[in-house]
């Protein structure tokens, strides 16, 4: 038997608008979601929005319910911003208020500790037009809303998470075209970086000012860099791509500084973001007290083939170029490398490099394209794959944990299939079946499967 230390977090993960649906009832304004799918629905698989999601805003009940049947002691999802402060920065709708305490109330009356982020790619769209992460005026507003947030709940919750993959948005809105706003400059990406950190940590400060017992983290995809060889050119790329996509966040959050090569490096192509006097100073005061960790596949690169074209534009890419490694293990359903060690190097640099900070793998998970195909006589999907899956990554966990990874717990995306923006619902990866014509809900073989782990905090 592998068996996890005492009080393992078992469990799993969704969002706000993932899961809730009533997009834009019960008094919640547009995100910049609900905006970009009303304007530009081409853009969403089969041209699904977020407008019903999983309905979790009406079966809230019974699917805390099918969690505690899962064996779930904790589970994580998020806040909508516009939904609880519609405006932004001002009233706060008590609809929401009674939702989400709603929700924690039950949680916690049925043995699952809830785990609340307050953002996940989800800007309201009134946020958006007065320009996003790069107003100061809409870090503020985050800051007040997250002050908000601690006070209304932090009675009750004491496991806060200020942003779900903070990288993302920045990626996708304003380098590489998934997100709205679209934008592809990365010298505005770098201030949208630098002013979502600026925001996390006038959160952190705001929630350590209140006195609560509880702590502040936040959720980071770390994707581990692994160079194509050991020649130095192909090191230093993974290097680069390690700096530009893991560090420029992880090293802030836990050290309370830039990485100095970053900083090095970002000057020599003039790509700076633009920072205010004080910043570094309340940077420094945003050191995390707890950090999830996102993961899903590696990142393997190579030493780039060309130089870069005289009137290209600036993108990480200058500094390395993805390297697909012969006989790599594919989820041909999704179309990603698996590998499952990752997960064990992912824990020992966090043991030897960051003061083995406490953490937890707050997403892992197998999205699966078409995983009817896998239903049984039974109408049970029989996903073996992910048990399988799931198996591999927790027992490389178990053996870092054995060398004294500070890990505490394992949530999978996702408790049942849900939304995932531009993808919509392509890839499943619930262990909870959605019916999207009736919005039935059944278990698949991995979710029982799940549900005896968690009871025996390990498994064979
Ligand atoms: C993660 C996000 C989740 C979720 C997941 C699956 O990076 O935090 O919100 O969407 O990816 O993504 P996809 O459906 O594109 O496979």
């Amino acid at each position: 038997m592998k068996i996890f230390p005492q009080g393992f977090w078992w469990g799993s993960a969704t969002s706000a608008a993932q899961s809730e649906g009533s997009s834009l009832k019960g008094g919640k304004s547009a995100s910049i979601w609900d905006h970009w799918h009303a304007i530009q629905p081409e853009r969403f698989h089969n041209g699904v929005g977020c407008a019903d999601a999983s309905t979790f805003y009406e079966n809230w009940r019974d699917d805390i319910a099918l969690m505690k049947e899962l064996g779930h002691n904790s589970f994580r999802t998020s806040i909508a911003w516009s939904r609880l402060i519609p405006s932004g920065d001002g009233e706060i709708n008590q609809e929401a208020v009674d939702f989400y305490s709603n929700v924690i109330d039950e949680l916690i009356e049925q043995g699952i500790e809830p785990f609340i982020n307050l953002y996940h790619f989800d800007m309201p769209l009134c946020m958006q037009e007065k320009g996003g992460w790069e107003s100061r005026e809409v870090v503020d507003a985050y800051a007040n809303y997250a002050k908000t947030c601690f006070v209304l709940f932090g009675d009750r919750v004491v496991k806060w998470f200020t942003h779900n993959e903070p990288i993302v948005p920045v990626e996708g809105g304003y380098l590489y075209d998934f997100h709205y706003p679209n934008i592809v400059d990365f010298k505005r990406a770098a201030t949208v970086a630098h002013n979502t950190l600026v925001a996390h940590s006038k959160a952190v400060i705001a929630y350590r000012s209140l006195g609560l017992k509880g702590e502040i983290g936040i959720i980071l995809n770390l994707t581990p860099s692994y160079p194509r060889s050991q020649n130095q050119a192909d090191l230093l790329a993974a290097e680069r791509a390690d700096l530009l996509f893991n560090r420029s966040f992880l090293d802030p959050v836990t050290k309370g500084e830039y990485p100095s090569e970053l900083v090095t490096l970002l000057s020599e192509y003039g790509q700076l973001p633009g920072c205010h006097d004080g910043d570094l100073e309340i940077i420094k005061a945003g050191v995390v007290d707890l950090l999830g960790v996102n993961f899903y596949f590696p990142r393997r690169v190579q030493a780039p083939r060309y130089a870069p074209h005289p009137d290209a534009l600036f993108m990480p890419e200058w500094f390395f170029e993805p390297y697909e490694m012969p006989g790599r293990k594919m989820n041909p359903h999704r179309g990603w490398e698996i590998y499952e060690e990752a997960m064990y190097d992912i824990a020992i640099n966090l043991k030897d490099n960051y003061n083995n900070i406490p953490w937890f793998v707050s997403e892992n998970g197998m999205g699966v394209e078409g995983e009817e195909k896998f239903r049984a006589e039974s109408f049970q999907i029989q996903d073996d794959y992910r048990i399988e899956f799931v198996k591999e990554h927790l027992s490389w966990l178990h053996k870092a944990i054995d060398e004294g990874a500070n890990c505490k717990g394992y949530h999978l995306w996702t408790f049942i299939d849900c939304w995932s923006w531009c993808n919509a619902y392509k890839n499943r990866y619930g262990w909870i079946e959605l019916d999207l014509e009736t919005q039935a809900r059944r278990m698949k073989k991995s979710g029982q499967w799940f549900a005896q782990v968690s009871n025996d905090n390990g498994f064979e």
